[in-house]
């Protein structure tokens, strides 16, 4: 295809989709029209920004993640394809991908097809199960969110194995993995584990059995470590931790390096804490938890005794999962009772599907600004 003829076509497109969102705006008998959008959030670099929570969220409906999911796999293949084979690359046509695209989300906005009622409708039972009392509570959503993100994850994980795992046995090996190119050419303190975080030590944290090859369930705790119930992983996790912060090099942490680093992390990643008003911590309090941490008094932190906070220096999905629970009870627990009911859920049906709309569309929406 052409230059002209693609510009042309995407300006079609273009105007076809102003058109359609028009007459479904004329159409509906909704106050506010919102369009659903399938996010592109492939990326090869990992989020920096740990508030990117908007980027980071997983779907909160199983089918818009099974769309985005499919979508992001193309883009995945397309781009290892070109960075792996750069020869044999296929000049795939864009206008299919495009098709591809707006197909998926004009059936997301297409009210007789993906009706968010009967979609809440059907959902509701799946998350009101502990207890099933007809109510949906903060820690039933989190472990709803939970589910959803760590199926995201896993299924990210199986595309890597797929490129790692070279002889297809379904194990990756350390002399079958190799760093990802994003981390050859990133700066080797950006992604936070300078560089170490492939190395054998890490490998071998991650080996819980120790038959030197990692399975689809070791590779996972491998690339997501804080996510791991594997204790020699988190404690991996601890001295990269250290030795990334040990300004002086002493192999310890001592009150100014965890001043000057990791107590921001703890602070910004702990229990409803969302200070972001005050630019630096107090040091009282901080000193605080210095001495709870420092167990043995010595006025360093070990490994050992940075265990207890290292899933807030790093956070886990389990905490984005409490940070979207969080937002959708605010924004949807309309009597305030600190629970759903499916009348609540279903008279707030975008709360629940904040993640892919677009946000254009709806500036008087009152977003909470972790999801900017
Ligand atoms: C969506 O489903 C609800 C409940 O079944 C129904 O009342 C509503 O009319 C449906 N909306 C559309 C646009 O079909
Ligand atoms: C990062 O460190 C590795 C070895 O420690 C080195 O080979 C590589 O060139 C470094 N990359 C950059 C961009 O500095
Ligand atoms: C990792 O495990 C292998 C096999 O058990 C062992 O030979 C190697 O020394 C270990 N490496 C590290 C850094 O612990
Ligand atoms: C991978 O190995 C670990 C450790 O032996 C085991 O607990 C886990 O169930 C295995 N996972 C799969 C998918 O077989
Ligand atoms: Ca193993």
């Amino acid at each position: 295809m052409t230059k002209v003829s693609f510009i042309i076509y995407i300006t079609l497109a273009v105007a076809l989709l102003l058109l359609i969102s028009r007459s479904s705006n004329n159409n509906s008998h909704r106050h506010r029209h919102r369009r659903l959008k399938v996010r592109s959030n492939f990326n090869f670099t990992p989020p920096t920004d740990p508030h990117h929570l908007h980027d980071r969220l997983a779907a909160f409906d199983p089918l818009v993640a099974e769309i985005e999911r499919k979508r992001e796999d193309k883009q995945w293949e397309h781009h290892y394809i070109q960075a792996h084979h750069p020869k044999s690359a296929p000049t795939e046509s864009p206008d299919h991908e495009w098709d591809d695209f707006t197909n998926a989300e004009d059936y997301l906005n297409d009210e007789e097809k993906f009706n968010v009622t009967n979609r809440l409708l059907l959902l509701f039972p799946n998350i009101d199960i502990h207890p099933p009392d007809g109510y949906v509570s903060a820690s039933e959503l989190t472990q709803w969110n939970l589910k959803q993100s760590q199926k995201e994850v896993l299924h990210r994980t199986q595309r890597e194995m797929e490129v790692h795992d070279k002889n297809k046995d379904g194990f990756v090996t350390l002399a079958e993995y190799e760093p990802p190119t994003w981390v050859l050419n990133s700066d080797n303190n950006s992604f936070g584990y300078d560089m170490g975080w492939w190395k054998e030590e890490h490998f071998n944290a991650s080996d819980v059995d120790g038959d030197g090859q990692l399975n689809i369930t070791e590779f996972n705790d491998f690339l997501h470590p804080s996510d791991s119930t594997n204790h020699k992983l988190l404690e991996w996790l601890c001295k990269e931790e250290i030795r990334e912060r040990d300004a002086d090099k002493d192999g310890k942490i001592n009150f100014k390096e965890f001043y000057h680093g990791i107590y921001d992390l703890i602070r910004t990643h702990g229990e409803g804490v969302h200070d972001s008003s005050h630019e630096s911590a107090e040091e009282a309090p901080a000193k605080t938890l210095f001495d709870q941490l420092d167990k043995d008094g010595d006025g360093y932190l070990s490994h050992g005794e940075l265990l207890p906070v290292i899933r807030k220096i790093h956070p886990s999905e389990l905490y984005y999962a409490q940070q979207q629970s969080e937002y959708i009870m605010q924004q949807a627990d309309t009597d305030e009772d600190g629970r759903l009911s499916l009348t609540e859920m279903v008279e707030n049906p975008y709360v629940f599907y904040s993640a892919v709309f677009d946000e254009d569309e709806d500036e008087d929406y009152d977003y909470h600004d972790e999801f900017r």
